[in-house]
Order: C-alpha cells, then structure tokens, then sequence
C-alpha cells in the first residue's frame, strides 16, 4: 500500500475535509505495516474502497420556530460500511456539523464498530441545527422534519441510528415519534431509547462507564490501580457524567470537568451531589461550569481555559474532537500524567498523540475507548429483536466483556517493545475484520 499516494487521492478528492483526512490518515499510517505483511488487502484494493463512503444522504431540514418563522438547516446521513453489518452510528445536532464531520466520524465508526465484537456496520449522520438556546417545542419540530426526511433511508436491519453531541433521550423520543407515525411500525431503528420504549438499560451511562472499564485495564496492564487516582474529564455532557460515576465508583477521584466558559478544578473531588448539580447546569445553563465554584467552597474556576493545565493522574477528553493538542499534551506530561484515554471521538489532535506516544504515556483512541455506547446500543438492538429487555447486571456484564475483548484486541495488535500503541492495536483489529469481509463479500 502506497500510504502517501492515496493520502493524496483522498485529499484531492475531498477538498476542504480536513478532520476525514486526519481520521484517514491515522488509520492508514497505523495498520501500513499489517497490510504490506497481508497482500490479499492490496490485490483487492481494500483501502482505496474503505475510504470512500457507500453512500451520503443530504438534505434540507425546514421548521417554524416559536416566532413564527421559517428556519432552514441542513441534514445528513453518512452510510459509510456495511460490511459487517446494518449502518450503525449516531446523530449528531451542532452548529459546526458539516459533510466533513459526519464522514470522519462514519469512517472513525466503521472501526469502532468493529472492534465491539458484534455485527454493526459503521453510519453517522446530523445537523448544523444548534439546539443551545431552543425552547422544547422548537426542538421536537426539528426533529420531526429531519425525520420525515431521514426515515427514508434508515430501517431496523439497514442503518439504525442514535445520539451524539447535541441528541439525548428527549432528541432520540421526538425522531422515534415521527419514525413510528411514518413507518408504522414498532422496531429498534433508533437506539437509546426511553426506557418505557424499547430502550436499554445502561445506555445513557454506557459510555462514560465503557470509558472507565477501558481505563481500569490500561492502568492494570502498567501494574497501576484507578484507585486514589485524579482524574481530569473536559465536557460535561452524556459521556462525562458517565465517567464520573464510574470513576468515582472505582475509587478515583475526578477533580477537573469543563464548559465553554472555562473548566472547575474541585481538589475535593466531584461526586454524589456535585454530579446532579452538574447535570442540572447543563440542562438549564447551557452546559456553564462557573456557577459550580459558586456553590462548593473547594472549587475553583478558571475562566476560558482546558482542564489539561491542571496537575492529574489521568486525562479523559469527553467533549468533541481535536479538544486537546500538542501544547495540552506538553502541560499534561509536564505535570506527570499517568495516561490518556480519548472518551470523545478523536478528542486529541495527531501532533497531541505523537507527543504522549514519544513520552511513553499510555494512550487510547475515542474508538477503543468510547465504544461501549455503540456495544450497548448493539445490545438494545438485540433486546429489540427478541422483544424484551435485560437485567443491569446482564447489560453491565456484557458490556465488561466487550470492554475486555476490545483492550485484549489492542494490545494483540499494537504491543511492541514494552508499549502498547493502542491506535495501532485499535486500527489494525478493527480493519481486519471488515476488510476481510469485504473481501468474503466480493467486489459490489
Ligand atoms: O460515537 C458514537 O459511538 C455514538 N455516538 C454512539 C453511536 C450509537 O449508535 O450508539
């Protein structure tokens, strides 16, 4: 595989893409070494056809807000591989959402998906709708016309879709509406699902705590504990409170969260109450931190500022991508991190992950690490299928195993020298399995 030459293609092909080619250009330089070992790849030009989406649906979203008047937005539905399996990814409602979001978050989800063990093709999809500042209403009217377009092109066995940034419980409640009064059926097109609906339990919390889980092996694996560890989360959204619980659960102690105004450092650490409060902020102050040092005593805010200047153990990006870069890093390392765990997809630029990799820091992609939301996901698919629903312990337990499963994955493949490089290990187990696929299922 000529890594440089089709870097180039990609690039030439998709102008003005930069965060796909950054999620291209991890993948390909990571699993060259496999592939030139592998010739089948090559002969059956498994690369040049991975990059390319199978499909991308775009449409325009119109709505009437409270006002009165008529808004436009734009929609998308990234079917990029399904190889393996249905479409499979969620939907992200943010101002910066572009074509170029949605594939490299299609193409980083093809190998997360993989790498979960159970058979979901990689889809993403969304909008440039803001809903910060939308009154209720305005929301569910969005989301019943990105429906009655969206409903098209997804369906129980071809592309199911979810939340991301911007679409929880009450986003997923007003699409599934529409979906059911469109489609007139009953099935698992949507997940993270009300529990009242279909839903799973635990897939709110899944993958904050499927972040925890992957942390807690990483530590073990360098013979360390979670135990009394400090613990820096960006974010206070789904995945971060998520993590918190789960963290403080096992022990550790999370001092750092974060919003766009800035980020708390709380030497007595967030838990208990402190995350209710958190949770109460993001739903009725658009996700500000300050009022949280207001509060409780021990806390401090450091206006317009990222978390990974403060000194902690371990750094978990959970809010968006590219949120920590290579001067994070240097502060982070600096001041004695122990590791990183991406639980945002691609939270940390290329330059931030050569600088933790060249210090030894032990480091985990967004799609090792925060899979456990699309694992249970795939399980309320399941439950969907057979019409019915699981116990906690029998959701948890799974989701411990596929945790499991993906950290033994990665380091199969990305241990050499004493380090796990587990981009390398996450890239290479996830391209395996779908590009073997692809080749069982011929050239179509
Ligand atoms: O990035 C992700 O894995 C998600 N937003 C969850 C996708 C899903 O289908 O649950």
């Amino acid at each position: 595989m000529d890594v440089k030459k089709i870097l180039a293609d990609v690039e030439a092909k998709n102008p003005g893409q930069p965060l796909f080619l950054q999620a291209v250009t991890e993948v390909l330089e990571t699993i060259e070494e496999y592939v030139a070992k592998n010739p089948k790849y090559d002969d059956n030009k498994i690369i040049e056809r991975m990059v390319e989406p199978d499909r991308i649906f775009q449409f325009r979203v119109e709505w009437v807000d409270d006002k009165g008047e008529i808004q436009v937005n734009r929609g998308y539905r990234v079917q990029f591989n399904n190889a393996i399996g249905p479409y499979k990814g969620g939907i992200r409602f943010h101002p910066a959402v572009t074509v170029d979001t949605l594939k490299f978050l299609g193409f980083e989800q093809t190998f997360k998906n993989s790498l979960t063990t159970l058979p979901m093709g990689g889809g993403k999809g969304g909008s440039d709708f803001n809903p910060q500042g939308k009154s209720a209403n305005e929301v569910m009217r969005f989301c019943q016309a990105f429906m009655t377009e969206l409903f098209k092109y997804i369906g129980p066995d071809t592309d199911v879709p979810a939340g991301d940034i911007g679409v929880g419980g009450r986003e997923i409640g007003f699409m599934y509406g529409m979906y059911k009064k469109l489609a007139c059926e009953n099935t698992g097109v949507l997940t993270g699902k009300g529990r009242n609906w279909g839903g799973s339990i635990l897939r709110p919390e899944a993958t904050g705590f499927g972040g925890v889980y992957f942390v807690d092996h990483m530590l073990k694996k360098i013979g360390k504990d979670i135990k009394g560890k400090t613990v820096a989360l960006s974010g206070f959204g789904n995945v971060a409170w998520g993590a918190a619980l789960k963290a403080t659960e096992l022990g550790a102690k999370v001092v750092c969260i974060s919003g766009p105004d800035g980020y708390i450092y709380d030497e007595a650490g967030i838990a208990g109450e402190k995350i209710d409060y958190m949770n109460e902020l993001l739903q009725t102050r658009n996700n500000v931190v300050a009022p949280f040092a207001t509060k409780y005593p021990t806390a401090k805010f450091i206006a317009g500022q990222k978390p990974w200047e403060a000194k902690v153990d371990i750094a978990m990006p959970c809010a968006i991508q590219n949120e920590l870069n290579a001067e994070d890093a240097k502060k982070l390392i600096a001041n004695g991190v122990q590791l990183v765990c991406e639980v945002s997809n691609m939270g940390c630029t290329a330059d931030a992950i050569h600088e933790l990799q060249k210090a030894k820091i032990s480091f985990a992609p967004g799609k090792a690490a925060n899979a456990g939301g699309v694992a249970v996901s795939g399980l309320e698919m399941t439950q969907n299928a057979a019409h019915l629903g699981w116990t906690p312990e029998e959701v948890d337990a799974k989701l411990k195993q596929i945790m499991s499963d993906i950290h033994a994955s990665c380091v199969k493949y990305g241990e050499a020298n004493g380090y796990i490089n587990y981009v390398k290990g996450a890239n290479v187990a996830g391209f395996i399995k779908v590009a073997d696929s692809m080749i069982e299922l011929g050239v179509c």
